[in-house]
């Protein structure tokens, strides 16, 4: 007898007829305490219990000198700006984020292979890790658009087909961040319970999403009961400072009408032993350059 192939358990339904909260399943540190690595066990706890935790100088001036530079040729280059992993802003048609960065370019690679960077991630994670995503967020100044209120995790369960939370982003400041041009804003403690969210996934959604949020975006009365048990915080730090932050934490920000840009390198790494399923909540998986493929690179 044959038996059709078994779907793994959906531990967080999402994109159903209804939005709803369900607790959450999994260690938000999967490292036993103690395990040695960069973080020290105040920020793990920190980390535990907030669901981001910020580094002040996680790479030097000089470091951030070099990735600047990068960026700043990157985002010139032609090349780049021709390929579809480069996202235009619709208004001004200057570069939102460039993803995939630590393959396009050699300088976001040694980044995304820092022992600084890797050793925190497999502290938080609990094992090997690779890159799920990586991503700059140019936010130019004169108003580049925010990132409406989401959880990383709804998209990457529901679409990249991420079966747990044991994922994690660093967000790194290459411009400072500051309240007023569009820095990263989490509310502190969402990360313990997950919102599935209501309306079906379309087809080539990303291609939407990427510029502006639509499926698996949070009603307003979620999002209210969150900001009002949670509160709201706000990630500002000089360049070279850097948050981490949990896979389900809510997080956001606004639009950038400041002269100053917020530019970020965002690098997503997952756990090895979490490798992605088939899509929990969409038609089709999103390309790779989006959401990693691992077994398609061996
Ligand atoms: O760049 C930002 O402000 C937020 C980006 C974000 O949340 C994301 O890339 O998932
Ligand atoms: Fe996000």
């Amino acid at each position: 007898m044959t038996s059709a192939p078994t779907r793994p358990v959906d531990l967080y339904p999402t994109r159903g007829s209804r939005e709803e909260l369900i607790g959450r399943k999994d260690p938000v540190v999967w490292s036993e305490p103690g395990t040695p690595g960069p973080f020290w066990a105040r920020e793990l706890e920190e980390y535990d219990r907030d669901g981001f935790v910020t580094v002040e100088e996680l790479v030097t001036p000089d470091e951030v000198d070099e990735l600047r530079a990068e960026l700043d040729r990157l985002v010139a280059d032609p090349s780049v700006r021709a390929d579809e992993r480069a996202i235009v802003e619709p208004r001004s048609q200057e570069i939102r984020s460039v993803f995939e960065v630590h393959r396009i370019s050699e300088v976001f690679r040694r980044l995304a292979e820092d022992p600084r960077i890797v050793g925190r991630a497999r502290q938080i994670l609990g094992s090997d890790v690779y890159v799920h995503q990586s991503r700059v967020n140019v936010k130019p100044g004169f108003g580049a658009s925010g990132f409406y209120w989401h959880s990383d995790f709804e998209t990457w369960h529901a679409e990249d087909g991420l079966p747990r939370m044991r994922t994690v982003s660093v967000s790194i400041a290459l411009t400072p961040n500051h309240t007023t041009n569009g820095s990263l804003m989490i509310m502190p403690g969402s990360h313990r319970t997950f919102l599935g969210c209501a309306g079906e996934t379309p087809k080539d959604n990303y291609k939407q999403s990427l510029r502006m949020q639509d499926a698996g975006t949070p009603s307003h009365e979620a999002l209210t009961t969150f900001a009002d048990a949670c509160g709201i915080r706000h990630f500002t730090g000089p360049a070279g400072s850097a948050t981490w932050f949990d896979c389900n934490a809510l997080h956001g920000s606004g639009d950038n009408i400041t002269p100053y840009p917020r530019s970020n390198v965002f690098l997503v790494f997952n756990s090895v032993e979490n490798m992605p399923e088939m899509p929990f909540a969409a038609p089709v998986r999103r390309p790779s350059f989006i959401a990693a493929r691992p077994e398609e690179r061996a």
